[in-house]
Parts: structure tokens; C-alpha cells; sequence
């Protein structure tokens, strides 16, 4: 490595022995904290959406979107949706299926199940679930469709039942939405779907418009002021989480492939300059091959040079001394992916210490981009630092949950000593009454 800057071919690295690395660490430690220019904005556009509905949802259309919608043509038509079925390849159809099926499989064993117990005194205790009735998924269509996003919101809606599923998602200046992104949608089983984007689409989803009937619950990714709207929007409606710009973290040390690496680094940086990739080692060897790999790979690739200058501009590493210091580190920072590549020995419990990552992949063969598009779990993961207090989406997610209490005289009087005191230390008599009443009856 070279010891005058820290600056190393593509990525920025910090070392042990630079000035400014202590500094570099401690900003690695995130909160998810909202910016104030985005926070007045969206509070604006929520205002907007719940005085004047429908009419501000197409003018926001016609201003972020450039397109020009009336609310009769909010909503994708049948005919619209019987069209991109007919463009979309066969290819594409079976690879959307692979992915919701492997969802299922996922979903089965994440669903929570009624049950029902004993308590100490006798009272029959439980939970029951059931799907959400309505829901809403917000799928980004900034730069590239993500058809992929709409699986791994909706498909997991799909698994678990929800009767109602409302999308929503910007189109482009024509008026028309990537026919893949529809059939994916229909295939995830959207009942409705809009072209709606942005703040103002969270907005209607929660409040409702003349148009769109509001919500219980909203899922999915998207940009600062989608994500800041879901998060002015709770109580209103609940949601999953606040899925931002996509982010990976590599703990490697010398047993990680080189060129796998690379490969997940290049991955990452095609998401476009919001995305954050950070590369965390105890091998400056690796280092040093993970620079040549990218190089030689970038020169392959469709829009390497573009994908060269994200990472120049927002690649960086550390040099860590100890797998332990990179498990802190991974920690601190709360990763929506971590690539997690070190050697057997030290693989379980470096594994077991990390505890903020949204994902982890495990090992040389296991690669974010068959998460994102397969694998099962969904790819809808806390960012920013958010994965400190929140998990990525799951099927239980989409289920609401009821607690049971049943009980008979005996129950009752097992209880009403316990709840005697607790009535009396909170001065609250008839609270106690009621239950003594039952157990003298
Ligand atoms: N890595 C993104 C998901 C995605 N990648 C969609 C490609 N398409 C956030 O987890
Ligand atoms: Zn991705």
C-alpha cells in the first residue's frame, strides 16, 4: 500500500497508522437521524396531498414525474396490465416465478402460527394472525426499473394472504411503467396499482384520496422523502421499516477471493452514487488485488466507467488489525448487506458478533446479487444506519396479531389475589372489584 496518502487506486483507505482514522471510525458509528430540508418538504407535500388529493398527486406527476395524468388515469388499466403481459419474454416470467417461489419457501417458515398456553393461574393465553386486509407497496422507478423490488414487498404480502394490495410507482414522461415491473406486480398480487411516486404517493397511500382508498400498512424502499414520509406517517398507518439507498459492507480477510470481491464492489456501485460500499479487512494483500480486480472487471462492463467514478467518489476501506476491530466496526456502521468472507476458524464467531447488519452473506460463493433477485429472504433492508433498530421485511410483517385471554372461575380466583395489590397500589378499586366479583360468584 502506498504509505504517503490513504488514497489507493479507486477506494479511499483508511490505515491504523493515518491521522485520520480514529475520525474516520468514529463517523462510521450512524444513527438514522432525518435531514431538516427533507423533513419541511415532505411535511409540505403531506399537507398537499391531504387538502387537495387526487388534484395533487397529478400535479406533483406533472412537476417530479413530467407527465401529465388526471385522476381518471392514476390507475393502471386491465388493459394496460393484459399488455405488458403480452411483452414481457418467457425468460423473464420464469425468473420472476423462481424468485416468488423461493419467497413462499421463505415466507413458510418465517409466518408466525396461532398458539395457545396456560398461564400460572390458570388462564388460557394465545395469539392469533392474520393478514393485513390492505396494504401498500411503494416500488422505486428512479434510474433503472426495479422489478425485483416489487417481488420483495409484494410476493411476501402474496405468501401470507393479504387480500388488498395496493402499488404505487412513478411512470415515466410517456405514462406508461416498465411492462416487466407490471407482470411482476400482477404475479405479486397487486389488486391496484397507480403511477404515483414520491412523498405525495406515501401520502395518499396512508391518507387516502378521492382515488385511492388509504391503507393499513406501507412497505418498500425509496428515496429521502419516501422514506421521510413513511416516517412522518406512522400512527396514521404502520410500516416496515425505512429502506433507503442501497449499501454493502465487505469483512474479508486473506481467504476472500479477489475477484468475488471485486465483483460485489463493482455490483454495488452500478446502484448509483447514493450508494454506500465499504470494504473492511485485516489483508492489505487483498486490498491490493481487490484494486487490481476492479480495474481488470470495470474494463468488462457495460457502464464500467461510470461505475469506476461511484466507487472513486464513494468507495472507502479500513485496514483493520483484528476480525474482532471489523466486527465493531460492521456493528457501528449497520450495514444493510455485510459480505462476510474470513477463514473457517474464526468464521461462527465472527458471525455471531455481528448483530446490526440487515443481511449477511457468508462465504467466497455467496454473492448480495442473488439476494437481491432470488435467494428468499427479501432484499428490503434497513439502511442509514436504521438496521440498529429495525430488521429487513419478513412475512410476519404482513400479519396483524391479536392476544386471547380466556378464563373460568377457578382462573379467576388463582388471579385475584395479584390483582388485588395491583389495584390497590394504583388506587384503582373498581379494577379489582371486577375480578373479585367473578372469583365470589
Ligand atoms: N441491492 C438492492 C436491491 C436491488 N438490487 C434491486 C438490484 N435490484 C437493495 O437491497
Ligand atoms: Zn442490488
Amino acid at each position: 500500500l502506498p504509505q504517503d496518502g490513504s488514497r489507493f487506486l479507486c477506494m479511499k483507505i483508511y490505515r491504523e497508522t493515518d491521522e485520520d482514522y480514529d475520525v474516520a471510525l468514529s463517523r462510521m458509528d450512524r444513527r438514522a437521524v432525518p435531514d431538516r430540508n427533507v423533513r419541511e418538504t415532505v411535511e409540505k407535500i403531506i399537507a398537499d396531498v391531504e387538502a387537495r388529493g387526487d388534484e395533487a398527486l397529478v400535479d406533483y406527476a406533472e412537476r417530479f414525474d413530467h407527465v401529465h395524468l388526471t385522476p381518471d388515469t392514476l390507475r393502471v388499466t386491465d388493459e394496460e396490465l393484459q399488455e405488458a403481459r403480452a411483452a414481457v419474454s418467457d425468460e423473464v416470467k420464469a425468473a420472476i416465478e423462481a424468485s416468488l417461489h423461493n419467497i413462499a419457501y421463505f415466507s413458510k417458515n418465517s409466518m408466525r402460527q396461532d398458539w395457545s398456553g396456560v398461564n400460572a393461574q390458570g388462564c388460557e393465553v394465545g395469539e392469533r394472525f392474520v393478514p393485513y386486509r390492505r396494504v401498500g407497496i411503494y416500488v422505486p422507478a428512479g434510474k433503472a426499473p426495479l422489478v425485483s423490488s416489487a417481488l420483495m414487498t409484494g410476493g411476501f404480502a402474496l405468501a401470507v394472504g393479504v387480500p388488498e394490495i395496493v402499488a404505487v410507482s412513478p411512470c415515466g414522461p410517456d405514462g406508461k411503467m416498465n411492462p416487466a415491473l407490471l407482470y411482476a406486480l400482477q404475479e405479486a398480487g397487486a389488486t391496484e396499482i397507480y403511477k404515483v411516486g414520491g412523498a405525495q404517493a406515501v401520502a395518499a397511500l396512508a391518507l387516502g384520496t378521492e382515488t385511492i382508498k388509504p391503507v393499513e400498512k406501507i412497505f418498500g424502499p425509496g428515496n429521502r422523502f419516501v422514506v421521510e414520509a413513511k416516517r412522518q406517517l406512522v400512527g396514521a398507518v404502520s410500516i416496515d421499516l425505512l429502506p433507503g439507498p442501497s449499501e454493502v459492507m465487505v469483512l474479508a480477510d486473506e481467504t476472500a477471493n479477489p475477484a468475488f470481491v471485486a465483483a460485489d464492489l463493482l455490483a454495488q456501485a452500478e446502484h448509483g452514487p447514493d450508494s454506500v460500499i465499504v470494504m473492511v479487512t485485516t489483508s492489505s494483500s487483498l486490498l491490493e488485488k481487490v484494486e487490481e480486480e476492479i480495474e481488470k472487471q470495470a474494463a468488462t462492463l457495460n457502464r464500467g466507467a461510470y461505475i469506476c467514478e461511484v466507487l472513486d467518489e464513494h468507495a472507502f476501506g479500513f485496514l483493520v488489525p483484528t476480525l474482532k476491530d471489523g466486527a465493531k466496526l460492521a456493528n457501528a456502521f449497520a450495514p444493510e448487506h455485510l459480505v462476510l468472507v474470513v477463514n473457517e476458524e474464526d468464521e461462527e464467531e465472527t458471525l455471531a458478533g455481528i448483530h446490526t447488519a440487515g443481511a449477511i452473506y457468508v462465504g467466497n460463493y455467496s454473492t448480495v446479487a442473488c439476494g437481491d433477485f432470488l435467494a428468499g429472504p427479501s432484499h428490503t433492508l434497513p439502511t442509514g444506519g436504521s438496521g440498529k433498530s429495525f430488521s429487513g421485511i419478513r412475512a410476519d410483517q404482513f400479519q396483524r396479531r391479536t392476544s386471547i385471554v380466556r378464563m373460568d372461575k377457578a382462573a379467576a380466583e388463582r388471579s385475584v389475589p395479584f390483582v388485588k395489590v395491583f389495584a390497590e397500589v394504583e388506587g384503582l378499586d373498581a379494577h379489582g372489584r371486577s375480578l373479585e366479583l367473578r372469583a365470589e360468584s
